[in-house]
This record gives C-alpha cells, sequence and structure tokens, in this order.
C-alpha cells in the first residue's frame, strides 16, 4: 500500500457511468477549493461519445466521453492512485483486485462505499453530500484531524462532529461495510500517521469482522504516534436475543471477540482514546484536539471564508429568487400539458370533434377556427395545386434532385426553392395587388396599365399553357365553390374583369391560379367576418397565401420523389442538343 497523500490539488478522476449530481458537486468542491483544474478528467459511460457540458464555478466546461474498455480498472489506475468500484463485473474480483492493488501500490477504497475526500484538496464522488454541507464541515479547507470510516452515512455525521470541535478534517475516508474492503482501517490510519498534516485520527469502526484488530495490533507495535480517538459502533447488539444483521454485508457480530465492546476494549487497551459510549465521542475527540493544541502540536489553521458557488437558474426560478427573460415567444401551440393544444383546442378535441386539415390551418395560421366553407376552401386549395404533373419548375427540379440520389428532404426543398414570383409564389402579390386597386377604385383598365408603366407583371395572370379558349380548370372550380358558398367574391369579380382586359391584350393573359386564390382569400377574409379590417391588412402585408401553394406542392414534390426512386431513375443529364451553345 502506498504511504501517505492519497490526493492533492491536481488529482482527477475518471467518473463511471454518468451521474451528473455526484459529478457536480465534485466539480462544485472544486471551485470552493480553489482549484485550477476541474477532478473529473473524463467519463465512462458505455455508449457515449463526445463531451457533457458542466459547470466548474460560474464557466461550464465539456468534459469528455473516454471510451469504455474491456480492461476498466487497468485504465484508471495510471490516472489516479485510487480506484472507486462500482462495477459489478468488477465486484465479482474484487479479492483479486485488492491484491492486485496492493502489489502495484495502489488504494482501492470500496467496494461498497461512499469514497472519501482530501479536505481543500479533492473530493469522490457524493462524499460528504451536499455544498451546503462541504461547507458547514469546512471542508473547502484542510484541518488536522484524519479520519477513517466503515461507514459512509456516518461518515458525514463523523466530518460534522470534528468540524465544530476540532480544526477539521485533513482527509476522510470511508472504506465501506463490505467482509472484504479494498483498504481497512489499519491502513489508513497507518497512512495518516506519515502524512505531516494530520496531527490526530479519528477511527470509527462497526460491529463485525476483525479489522479494528489490525488497528489494534499496529497500536500495540508501536507504529502509530499520532492520538487515534476511536469509538466501534453496534454496542445495542448485545440487546438482542438473537444475532442482528445491521446495514452493512460485514456489520454482523459473528461472536464476541466481533463485538463492538470487545473491540472497543482492545482499542482501549492498546492505547487508543475510546470513549464509553457514542454520545461521549465527541467530547473525546474534543479533549484530544485541545491538549495537542496547548501542547503546541496543533496551530489552528485561520477561518478563511468560501467563494459562493453561483446558484443553478433553475433553482433559483424554482425558489422564486430570480427572474429571467424568455428568448422565445409563441401563441399558436402549447405541448407543455397534458396533451399538445393548437391555438388553445386540445388534440383530443380536434380527433373527436372531426377537424379537418383545413381547421388545424384554420388554427395554427389564423389562430381562429372559421365557418365550415372557409375550411373547406382551403382544403380545395390544397388539393388542386397538390401538383401539376413532372414538368413544372418544382417538381422538374425534385426529380433531378432525387435522380441524383439525394434524400427525401432534400428533393422536396430542391422543388419548394422554385417557389416564387414567377412560379406559384404569386398568391401574396396577386392579393396583395389586387386589394389595393380594388379599394383605390381603379379600373381594371387603369389597373393593368398603371402596373405596365411601373414596370410590373400583374401576379395571378398569365400561364405558360393555359390560354383564353384553355382555361385553368383549377381556377374554375375555386371560382364556383366561391360562387356558391361566400357571401361575397368582389375580389374574384373583380379578378375576372381584369382577365378580362389582359385576355383582350394577349391570349396567354388568363386569370391563373395563384390570381384565382389570392382574389379569392381576400373575399374569405372580408366576407366570413371573422378578420377586422386591420387583421386583414396584417395577413396579406405579412403574406400568408403563398403557404397555401407551399403546403400543397410538397405533397406533390414528395409523391414525385418517392416516384423517381420506386422506377430507380439514374442521374439525370440534360441532354447537348437541348441547349444552344453560342458565343
Ligand atoms: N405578360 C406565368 O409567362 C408567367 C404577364 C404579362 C402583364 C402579366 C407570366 C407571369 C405573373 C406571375 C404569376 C403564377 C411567367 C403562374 C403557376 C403555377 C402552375 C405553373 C404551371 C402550377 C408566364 C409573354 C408576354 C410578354 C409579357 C406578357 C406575361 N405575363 N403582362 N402581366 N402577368 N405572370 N405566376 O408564358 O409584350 O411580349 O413582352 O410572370 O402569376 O406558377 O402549371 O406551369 O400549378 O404548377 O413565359 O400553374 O405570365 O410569358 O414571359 O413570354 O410573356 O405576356 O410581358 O409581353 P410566359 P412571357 P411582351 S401559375
Amino acid at each position: 500500500m502506498a504511504t501517505g497523500q492519497l490526493f492533492s490539488k491536481s488529482t482527477q478522476a475518471l467518473f463511471y457511468n454518468y451521474k451528473q449530481l455526484p459529478i457536480q458537486r465534485m466539480l462544485d468542491f472544486d471551485f470552493l477549493c480553489g482549484r485550477e483544474t476541474p477532478s473529473v478528467a473524463g467519463i465512462v459511460n458505455p455508449g457515449s461519445e463526445g463531451f457533457q457540458k458542466l459547470f466548474f464555478g460560474q464557466e461550464e466546461i465539456a468534459i469528455p466521453f473516454t471510451l469504455p474498455s474491456k480492461q476498466p480498472v487497468l485504465h484508471i489506475l495510471p490516472l489516479m492512485s485510487l480506484l472507486i468500484l462500482h462495477h459489478l463485473e468488477v465486484l465479482l474480483h474484487t479479492k483479486q483486485l485488492i491484491a492486485y492493488a496492493r502489489a502495484n501500490n495502489k488504494v482501492v477504497i470500496g467496494p461498497a462505499t461512499v469514497g472519501g475526500i482530501q479536505a481543500g484538496a479533492f473530493k469522490i464522488g457524493d462524499t460528504a453530500g451536499t455544498i451546503d454541507n462541504i461547507v458547514q464541515c469546512k471542508l473547502y479547507r484542510p484541518g488536522s484531524v484524519g479520519f477513517v470510516s466503515k461507514s459512509g452515512g456516518m461518515s458525514n455525521e463523523l466530518y460534522n462532529t470534528i468540524a465544530r470541535v476540532t480544526d477539521g478534517i485533513y482527509e476522510g475516508i470511508a472504506i465501506g461495510g463490505d467482509v472484504f474492503p479494498g483498504s481497512t482501517l489499519s491502513d489508513h490510519v497507518l497512512r495518516f500517521n506519515n502524512i505531516p498534516q494530520i496531527k490526530m485520527m479519528v477511527v470509527l469502526g462497526e460491529l463485525g469482522g476483525r479489522d479494528e484488530y489490525s488497528l489494534v495490533e499496529a497500536l500495540k507495535h508501536g507504529k502509530i504516534n499520532k492520538p487515534v480517538v476511536a469509538w466501534v459502533s453496534g454496542t445495542c447488539a448485545k440487546l438482542f436475543k438473537s444475532e442482528v444483521q445491521f446495514g452493512h454485508a460485514g456489520a454482523k457480530s459473528g461472536g464476541e471477540m466481533e463485538s463492538a465492546q470487545a473491540k472497543n476494549q482492545a482499542l482501549r487497551e492498546a492505547g487508543a482514546v475510546v470513549p464509553t459510549s457514542y454520545e461521549s465521542f465527541e467530547s473525546a475527540i474534543k479533549e484530544t484536539f485541545d491538549k495537542l493544541v496547548e501542547e503546541g502540536k496543533i496551530v489552528p489553521i485561520k477561518e478563511i471564508t468560501p467563494p459562493q458557488i453561483p446558484e443553478d437558474l433553475n433553482s433559483a426560478i424554482k425558489s422564486g429568487k430570480v427572474r429571467a427573460p424568455t428568448h422565445v415567444i409563441s401563441t399558436i401551440s402549447d405541448d407543455r400539458g397534458e396533451e399538445p393544444c393548437y391555438a388553445g383546442v386540445p388534440m383530443s378535441s380536434i380527433v373527436e370533434q372531426g377537424y379537418g386539415v383545413g381547421d388545424v390551418i384554420s388554427l395554427l395560421w389564423f389562430k381562429r377556427s372559421l365557418p365550415r366553407y372557409c375550411t373547406q376552401f382551403i382544403e380545395i386549395c390544397v388539393m388542386l395545386c397538390a401538383d401539376h404533373g413532372p414538368c413544372v419548375s418544382g417538381a422538374h427540379n425534385t426529380i433531378v434532385t432525387a435522380r441524383a440520389g439525394k434524400d427525401l428532404v432534400s428533393s422536396l426543398v430542391s422543388g419548394l426553392l422554385t417557389i416564387g414570383p414567377r412560379f406559384g409564389g404569386a398568391i401574396d402579390d396577386a392579393a396583395r395587388y389586387f386589394k389595393d386597386a380594388y379599394d383605390r377604385g381603379l379600373t381594371p383598365y387603369e389597373f393593368v396599365e398603371d402596373m405596365k408603366k411601373k414596370g410590373i407583371r400583374v401576379p395571378g395572370i398569365g400561364h405558360r399553357i393555359k390560354r383564353g379558349d384553355n382555361r385553368d380548370k383549377r381556377v374554375e372550380l375555386l371560382q364556383a365553390f366561391a360562387r356558391t358558398h361566400f357571401p361575397s367574391v368582389k375580389y374574384m369579380e373583380y379578378a375576372v374583369q381584369v382577365e378580362t382586359y389582359t385576355l383582350s391584350k394577349s391570349n396567354n393573359l388568363v386569370l391563373n391560379v395563384d390570381g384565382a386564390i389570392g382574389s379569392l382569400f381576400l373575399d374569405l377574409l372580408a366576407g366570413s367576418g371573422m378578420f377586422s379590417k386591420p387583421e386583414i391588412d396584417e395577413i396579406v402585408d405579412i403574406g400568408y397565401l403563398n403557404g397555401l401553394f407551399v403546403l400543397a406542392r410538397s405533397i406533390g414534390l414528395i409523391g414525385h420523389t418517392f416516384d423517381q426512386k420506386r422506377l430507380k431513375q439514374p442521374l439525370y443529364r440534360h441532354p447537348w442538343e437541348d441547349v444552344l451553345y453560342t458565343k
């Protein structure tokens, strides 16, 4: 076994299995102690790669997930002189491991233990509990007492006791209550004896096993020259008629020798300060410490004020101490409750009340439930614009992209990106210009000629293949529906008059699907009574309506992607013959 110091202010650990809280507590302890390097060098968590963000004081640091290894122990050994064993696989080999560690001058703490701490330097996992407790027990700076205990839980209590009656802990170790602990009480007491900063030792044993007797032997043979204050707990076992198994595997009195009374007596006889009860343990520690101070062997260290650990934002918000501005504002949906809501309407109502896509669009785009004829109109727009064959700009791009071996989203987006002022994306502008012209009372002649003077094509007018004598069926269907169901179609009638004028100029200048939807949506907004004038202006101004074409055509573009993939079409290359090469 190594003699002397196990840890220093630069000791680093590999942490097995990702557990956010104990790792963060180790790092918070580092901050309290003014460490420059974090005490956790890496996290071994099979299946995790990359980095985990954690706080180091006020800053965030990235701790790497190290690769799992078939021989984790050997990998941990070079990094630190300490092993904390949690791994079941390793547990099975505890005895071999202890032998290996001893042969290689390493210290095993555990397996079944919370760990240990060197005050002001390094802390293993959850040792000493919360940061509040660590501060209360003054573990952020070294004192003069070396403490070793079997019980991890009781060690927290003793950290507190020792902090009250001495200048505090230098190092505290809980060896664990195993039948075969990796290191024993006497291993640590002998080690403490060699650490100059440690002036006295406190030992908390327990009934069961014979570990305490090796300490008795060490005392008897004069191997320990610093005062040892000891108590073996479990004296109450004698009150029970039958044998009692306490919490730890090893905490079972196997006979008189292993009883707390016998061990306390043996320690007392060997020279340890052993009180008559646990209640007087504290005063025994105090008297021993005070005596060392009196003798000038301890100069109690000057108290320091540890830095304040910044409080986590979430806990500060929870406790109402701080308020933080949000970074996002959202008004259309909320998924925090039992079920998601669209504009306040829960999913279950959407399903149970037979809502359609038009209703969902009404809720998410317009934040209200629209009358059935409106949602039906929206659905008809979506159905009629879903596709217009493979030759239109969007479908062509999607087909070329899919044939280049790209995925669904890339193929879809490639097609969607062609939607704009000439192709499918003229609905908003059509609504803007028709509304402006109609509201200003311009005649179709004045409107079209005014646009011509400005050099702007009338949005919603003109088509590559549709003509005056080959009208777009989609336009006719939309108009027929609106004439039957809409309270008013004044904007649509205006658009028809514009078309009549433009057709008189050229046979290709028909009212196209964008123009039909743009003008009819103005009628829907104005005639449904569901929107105020400023709301209508805002919808037209922001430009909601191209969204209908984008949404609808996505259906077709997805279809074209699947079609090309199903047909296993090769890479598309445009034929030379179809290009005019010129200088
Ligand atoms: N001229 C659509 O042009 C198209 C004029 C005009 C005044 C106009 C053109 C246009 C406005 C934008 C619009 C939506 C580019 C169309 C759609 C979805 C689709 C597509 C599909 C589907 C077609 C010939 C002469 C020229 C022009 C004049 C043309 N449009 N004058 N106002 N609006 N429209 N887009 O056929 O004197 O010879 O110089 O920009 O509403 O995208 O099926 O394919 O579902 O997928 O190439 O239906 O109309 O005509 O450019 O050769 O012009 O007419 O100034 O006059 P074309 P061009 P001049 S629906």
